[in-house]
């Protein structure tokens, strides 16, 4: 380490004295001028667990659904996970050094994890639209270059494709190509071999019109446009021509405000009635999981399939996947990573928060199993694996990823022959409501059973317990953000009247 180059430039990074931050549910996130320092010692922080690793890591630079003011930085590990825990650990110890401390801790960490400096280091780093990025990013190069590490800026990229990226390049290509086109290749021809099969093709293609929220989830469709121009048409609306970022759309705000975004999102339908309906990550999982199920049935395999939620799916959701479905279904604190990481435990494991963060991961002998069965196979069962081959082609088993799920769910939607409402008719959602509420500390409420129940403060629990019994086919938890400084509430009940009472209740409750 050449400490004299690092200590000159962590001063041009120079941390705001006092500032603390902590490397939350999806990295770090706050206002866009507090974060320089962040990203520099976070590029220091990735070329030691590239060293670490042996592998390429990946650093994005983004806020995602936060307000356009913000943004934040995340660490992508080796197979496109999010970082290991004891790894977040060290990133806010390093994060909230002062400037005279901040040698010692990265030289504490690199003697914990016994990284051997002499390793070759690669770090790949990508960013949102946010005008802040660009030179957000460019910090984080400048704590890259002075560790030694080599790296490759490939500028603006959607989360899930900077997952993809650090996937391929840490598994030789068989991922696939890390690229832009590659990762556009390898959807697009799963797409075009999947919906190949559709009985209604040709003129009646399906129109798609989306909800940008005004990000780089616009720039990153219209390139890929052109690679599937048959099959499927996407109209983008909320795409940053005109709008603020996530201002009165996207996907956090309809799910959060249970009503359209200013412009469109991703699968909702007004009814003949004119009533709004979201189709939300539950509804997603369920279409997803049943229909790799029956493909299952198809082939002749009995693979064990795990649905993976959290506190905030729908109690309707939970019962269908249990009752009429018959898949075993989990729950985990909030955060992909959490759910990414219960799904690896099964054969396919489908995971999808009600937010509509989520995927399927395939494991190795599964993947390799249906490939075979796809080449030996025949008839009706050879047609099915070669589905479920393509189908696993589609996902992006990095991370859960919009472009890649909304294609997966077109696919399915045209083999099927379903339309949007007959596939929200699948079941009826339990009136529920979401509040934040504003406390002067939210880290004085702390939880357990995946966020069910409230440890602390005392009597927290026990006044929500009593609540609940007030409302039929009730439920509610609280739980600490783990992206803004507020508190949220969560109650579901057999009425949205009920539904609202009872979360004002917990709110009050909250102070
Ligand atoms: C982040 C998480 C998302 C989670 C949300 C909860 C990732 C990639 N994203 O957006 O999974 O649902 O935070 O936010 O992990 P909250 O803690 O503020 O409720």
């Amino acid at each position: 380490m050449d400490l004299g180059a690092i200590t000159k430039y962590s001063a041009l990074h120079a941390k705001p004295n006092g500032l603390i931050l902590q490397y939350g549910t999806a990295g770090f996130r706050t206002k866009a001028e507090h974060l320089d320092h962040v990203m520099f010692r976070m590029g220091l922080l990735a070329v030691l667990r590239s060293k670490q690793t042996k592998s390429t890591i990946g650093v994005m630079v983004t806020a995602s659904h936060n307000p356009e003011e913000d943004n934040g930085v995340k660490l992508v590990d080796p197979l496109g996970e999010m970082l290991a825990p004891s790894w977040e650990e060290h990133a806010t110890c390093l994060a909230n050094a002062e400037e005279q401390d901040m040698q010692r801790v990265l030289i504490d960490i690199s003697e914990k994890e016994a990284v051997n400096l002499q390793q070759d280091a690669f770090v790949v780093i990508g960013r949102d639209t946010r005008p802040s990025s660009e030179k957000l990013s460019q910090s984080v190069i400048d704590g890259v270059t002075v560790l030694g590490g080599q790296f490759h800026d490939y500028g603006l990229l959607t989360t899930p494709q900077l997952h993809y990226m650090v996937y391929c390049r840490n598994t030789g290509g068989r991922y696939g190509k890390a690229t832009i086109e590659g990762y556009y290749q390898k959807l697009s021809k799963a797409f075009v071999e999947l919906t190949k099969q559709a009985s209604c093709s040709g003129d009646e293609y399906r129109s798609l019109k989306v909800d940008c929220a005004n990000g780089i989830g616009a720039l990153k469709l219209r390139e890929m446009e052109h690679y599937f121009s048959q099959g499927l048409s996407v109209q983008l609306f909320n795409d940053g021509s005109k709008g603020k970022l996530n201002h009165l759309c996207g996907a956090d705000f309809v799910k959060s405000h249970q009503k359209p975004p200013q412009d469109r999102i991703v699968y909702y339908y007004h009814d003949a009635d004119g009533h709004f309906h979201l189709i939300d990550g539950d509804k997603i999982a369920t279409l997803i999981s049943s229909f790799l199920k029956e493909l299952l049935v198809e082939i002749g395999e009995s693979l064990n399939i795990g649905v993976v939620q959290t506190a905030y799916a729908n109690g309707s959701s939970t019962r269908y996947l249990e009752e009429v479905m018959k898949v075993p279904v989990y729950c985990t604190k909030t955060g992909v990573k959490h759910l990414h990481h219960k799904a690896q435990e099964f054969d396919i494991g489908v995971y999808f928060e009600a937010n509509g963060h989520g995927t399927a991961l395939f494991s190795t002998a599964v993947e390799m199993k249906i490939k075979q069965s796809a080449e030996q196979l025949e008839d009706k069962k050879r047609k099915a694996a070669k589905m479920l081959e393509n189908i696993i082609d589609l996902f992006n088993q990095a991370a859960g990823d919009a472009i890649s799920d909304m294609l997966v769910i077109e696919a399915i939607l045209a083999l099927k022959g379903l339309t949007v409402q007959q596939w929200d008719a699948l079941y009826t959602d339990l009136p529920n409501r979401q509040l934040k509420v504003q406390v002067a500390d939210r880290r004085v409420i702390s939880t357990t059973d995946a966020e069910r129940q409230a440890v602390t403060p005392p009597g927290l629990q026990e006044a929500i317990n009593d609540l609940v019994k007030k409302y039929k086919l009730s439920r509610a938890f609280v739980r600490p953000s783990g992206t803004e400084d507020v508190v949220r509430v969560y109650a579901e009940a057999d009425s949205q009247e009920s539904a609202d009472h009872l979360a004002h209740e917990v709110s009050l409750a909250v102070f």
